[in-house]
């Protein structure tokens, strides 16, 4: 046969051409999920020789530990009307925690909004995590968050923005900064598969891997954009996939197993810092709470769904294996729930009666000076609280000659 005129497309990997007429199917591509542990806390048979260390898998354990109690308690808040609102990470503390456990200290995360155990593995504190739920003076974004919108410089968390997706670009820039600086480091990038619908996560990770950032990208795809399953989402194999249309390693991974992400995402780090390239890493875990205080999940789901995925627990699969591994004391570790517990609501009363930041803190940080613009804005809100102070409680009182 006369071989084919070769098609002049410098990006083709395929040396083949066809005279065969046919699709590629969509089912071409089906990424497996990588595994580890199962839900006895066994390694399978087969699975491959676990990395992690004793002191490493005691911080992960008692980071899950940690935010599980202080996720119940800052809702059981939010009901009280002592906070605004809040979101858990149930059903993922292991896909988080474990993720962040296998980067270094400088690495940059840009998170979601639903990573807080992530900020909490790199040594956020009770009472940081306090004061910004609560909105007070000594809140490192100075009360200018919602709840939940963490931040830190000082430990490396880029404070969470709303608008859904935003974050995938940034980091993509991010990390395409760090490549050019010469730093040995990468950027985790989370996301939920809901905001892997929105143009940024595309425009991202084109971006990223066009200009070969060093960027992690972390999909934990949870089963839910708030009240639309995934089905509704998307229809092809999930997330993964579409990394490989972008020109990426990428990787599905068991997201309820702390030791298959670990492993998953310590060697898409390795790769992206030696090779200056991005890395896909989806995620499987279910979300098992409401959406965020705001949501109730009995509209859309059964509960019998949510009992399915609760019998599933990434803190008691890893919970089982600490213990199997000796590196656990039962006993300890209940004692240790009641502690968290004390020390949670502890925290929560004081953190309750420190005072609101000055009001005009409002306006500043964003330029050295104040600028006119923002002047006005502000003089124009003092005005408004003083005719309505019984809307302001927290404020009203405070406005003295010099705010
Ligand atoms: C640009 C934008 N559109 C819509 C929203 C409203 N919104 C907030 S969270 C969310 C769903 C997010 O789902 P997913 O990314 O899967 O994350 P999950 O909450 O499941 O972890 C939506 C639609 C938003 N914040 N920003």
């Amino acid at each position: 046969m006369a071989k084919l005129m070769n098609v002049d497309n410098p990006n083709n990997t395929s040396k083949e051409d066809t005279l065969e007429l046919q699709f590629v199917s969509e089912h071409a591509l089906s990424i497996p999920t990588f595994k580890m542990l199962d839900e006895n806390g066994e390694l399978y048979k087969g699975a491959m020789a676990s990395s992690m260390d004793k002191e490493t898998a005691i911080r992960i354990y008692e980071t899950m530990r940690f935010i599980r109690v202080f996720d119940e308690r800052m809702l059981a808040a939010q009901r009280q009307g002592r906070i605004s609102f809040y979101m858990q990470c149930l059903g993922e503390e292991a896909a988080v925690t474990a993720s962040a456990a296998a980067l270094e200290d400088q690495d940059m995360i840009f998170a979601q909004y639903r990573e807080q155990a992530a900020l909490a593995y790199r040594g956020f504190s009770l009472e940081q995590f306090m004061h910004q739920n609560f909105s007070n003076a000594k809140d490192l974004g100075k009360g200018r968050q919602m709840p939940i919108h963490y931040g830190s410089k000082e430990l490396n968390y880029c404070t969470i923005s709303s608008p859904l997706g935003t974050q995938i670009p940034q980091a993509a820039g991010y990390a395409y900064g760090q490549k050019l600086k010469g730093n040995k480091a990468t950027t985790i990038c989370y996301f939920g598969e809901g905001a892997a619908s929105e143009g940024d996560f595309h425009a991202g990770l084109n971006m990223a891997a066009v200009h070969k950032a060093p960027v992690l990208f972390f999909a934990r795809n949870n089963g839910y954009a708030i009240s639309t399953p995934a089905h509704e989402q998307f229809k092809g194999d999930g997330i993964a996939v579409r990394g490989v249309g972008y020109g990426m390693k990428s990787i599905r991974v068991d997201g309820v197993d702390a030791l298959a992400v670990f492993e998953a995402v310590k060697m898409a780090r390795e790769y992206a810092v030696e090779n200056n390239e991005p890395v896909l890493i989806e995620s499987i875990a279910y979300r098992l709470a409401a959406h965020s205080s705001s949501d109730d999940p009995t509209g859309y789901r059964e509960k019998a769904e949510e009992d399915t995925f609760r019998a599933n627990c990434p803190i008691e699969r890893f919970r089982k294996f600490m213990l199997k591994q000796g590196w656990l004391d039962e006993a300890e570790d209940e004692k240790a729930k009641e502690r968290i517990k004390t020390e949670v609501l502890d925290a929560l009363k004081a953190s309750e009666k420190v005072e609101k930041p000055a009001l005009e803190e409002i306006v500043t940080d964003v330029y050295a000076e104040v600028p006119e613009h923002l002047q006005k804005q502000y003089d124009q809100l003092k005005e408004h609280i003083k005719k309505y102070p019984e809307a302001y409680p927290g404020t009203s009182g405070r406005l003295g000659e010099s705010n």
